[in-house]
């Protein structure tokens, strides 16, 4: 979403905020020292007015300089720096919707001197200028994308700081411990340094370690934001895309009785009661006969290798073969169903098969009837919801760059930990405890390197 920081960002830019497409309004904003002169000439307001004040909406007209021509009536705002979106001089245009009129206000915008806004930009702008951290920053795409009503909550609270919160306290802790490491370094001879190993220990593993473990858990949240990535996978001609229609009510996937029917993967939203999947049928599992059908089955393995939540689908009217076997190794230690379909034909999966499946849960099903689908239904949304439950008590949901971020923080205070645990040389753990709390500032966007030093210093007093 963010482009890339332009930190010496002192244009304007503009971009029509609003999707393409006919609608009621359609909004044109304006951001940078120019933004008032810009959208100030090319409108013309009913009363005419000196100067723009800010937190008003002003009616009138938006009038092509060239022809004079009215294009539009418009409601515009103006907003002035820091008090704006964007911390900058800011102007909205809230005209009819419609692309051919906004494209055309945007290119008067242009014409008059602003520069086409790249995507995530106003939002870039706020981050660089300090009005909101990086988490804050992709919290606002995660409300604008969320799949879920719970995700759109998340996203919100996620906007209103709570992971910057998360993640400033365990900075804070992490800057308390290296000052106590780093204090030792300084005042190695000193006895009253209170440099207490075991304090320490403490403090990395209670304030450090099982926070950001608990963060971790509550990576599982972000399906509420991004759907459960959940693949159907099985045999070719199991069942799958019959499947994938019933669980949708729609006729989306072909469906046909010759094996290796489905090629490309079809991805659609589900929203069981509030819990959405992105579901996706894929290329039956066989070996492939011809070119394309090989592709299928790479996009398969790739999406299978991505997925949160696998169902696999098995024709209970056959025996089990060599494939479904490999599915179902595949398939242990990840989250999925085994899904026995055709239960309207006789079940022919043979005693070894039988065995086999004994030790999964199963849920049988007739894509053909739609009996069992109910069943179905609740087991999909049981797992989601029990996998889920991990991380209850957590109010935020880290992302999965928050979540690299966080691991390599972890492993760096597990080291410091270990270094202290050996007694290694105190600058050793000191440049662990700095990783970790380098890798927790890459999560806000600001790594501290004085914060450190105003740590130390100020819980020492002068002359000591
Ligand atoms: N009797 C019966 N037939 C079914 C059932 N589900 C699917 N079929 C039939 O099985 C055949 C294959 O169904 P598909 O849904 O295309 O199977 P698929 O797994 O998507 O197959 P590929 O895309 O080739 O991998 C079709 O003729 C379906 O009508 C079922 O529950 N009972
Ligand atoms: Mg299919």
């Amino acid at each position: 979403m963010i482009g890339t920081p332009d930190p010496a960002a002192n244009d304007t830019i503009s971009a029509i905020a609003t999707p393409a497409g006919p609608g009621g309004i359609g909004i044109v904003r304006v951001s940078g020292p120019a933004a008032h002169a810009i959208v100030g000439g090319l409108f013309r307001p009913r009363h005419a007015t000196a100067r723009w004040s800010p937190q008003r909406l002003y009616y009138g007209h938006i009038i092509d300089p060239e022809t004079r021509e009215v294009l539009d009536e418009v409601l515009v705002s103006f907003m002035s720096s820091p008090h704006s979106y964007t911390c900058e001089d800011y102007a909205e245009i809230n005209s009819h919707g419609g692309y051919v009129l906004l494209s055309k206000i945007l290119r008067l915008t242009v014409e008059a001197g602003a520069r086409p806004a790249r995507p995530g930009e106003f939002t870039l702008r706020a981050y660089l200028n300090g009005r909101i951290d990086l988490t804050q920053a992709e919290a606002v795409m995660d409300l604008i994308q969320s799949r879920s009503e719970q995700g759109l909550v998340m996203a919100s609270r996620q906007i209103q700081g709570r992971l910057r919160n998360e993640i400033a306290s365990l900075r804070e802790t992490a800057v308390a411990v290296l000052a106590q490491v780093e204090s030792a370094i300084d005042f190695m001879e000193e006895e009253e340094t209170g440099f207490d190993p075991l304090d320490l220990l403490k403090a990395v593993r209670e304030g450090l370690l099982q926070p950001i473990e608990r963060l971790l858990a509550a990576h599982r949240r972000r399906v509420w934001v991004d759907g459960v990535g959940t693949v159907l996978a099985g045999r070719v001609n199991a069942g799958k895309s019959s499947l994938l229609n019933r669980l949708i009510d729609e006729d989306r996937a072909i469906v046909t009785p010759s094996p290796g029917t489905t090629r490309d993967v079809i991805e659609t939203l589900l929203n069981l009661d509030g819990v959405p999947l992105r579901l996706m049928d894929t290329a039956g599992f066989r070996r492939a006969r011809n070119p394309a059908e090989r592709i299928g089955l790479e996009h398969s393995r790739r999406r299978l290798g991505e997925a949160d939540l696998i169902l696999l689908v098995i024709d209970q009217s056959r025996a089990l073969a060599p494939d479904d076997l490999e599915l179902l190794g595949y398939c242990k230690g990840r989250s999925h169903l085994v899904i026995r379909n055709k239960i309207d034909l006789p079940p022919r999966i043979g005693r070894g098969g039988e065995e086999r499946l004994a030790a999964c849960q199963t849920v049988r099903v007739s894509a053909l009837t739609g009996e069992g689908m109910e069943e179905l239904r609740q087991a999909i949304k049981d797992r989601v919801l029990s996998s889920e439950s991990g991380s209850v008590g957590s109010d935020v949901a880290p992302n999965l760059r928050h979540k690299q971020a966080l691991e390599n923080a972890a492993a760096a205070f597990r080291r410091a930990l270990q270094g202290i645990q050996s007694g290694d040389p105190s600058e050793i753990v000191a440049f662990e405890l700095q990783t970790g709390l380098d890798a927790l500032g890459g999560i806000i966007g600001e790594v501290p390197h004085e914060a450190v030093l105003d740590e130390i210093f100020s819980r020492f007093c002068i002359g000591k």
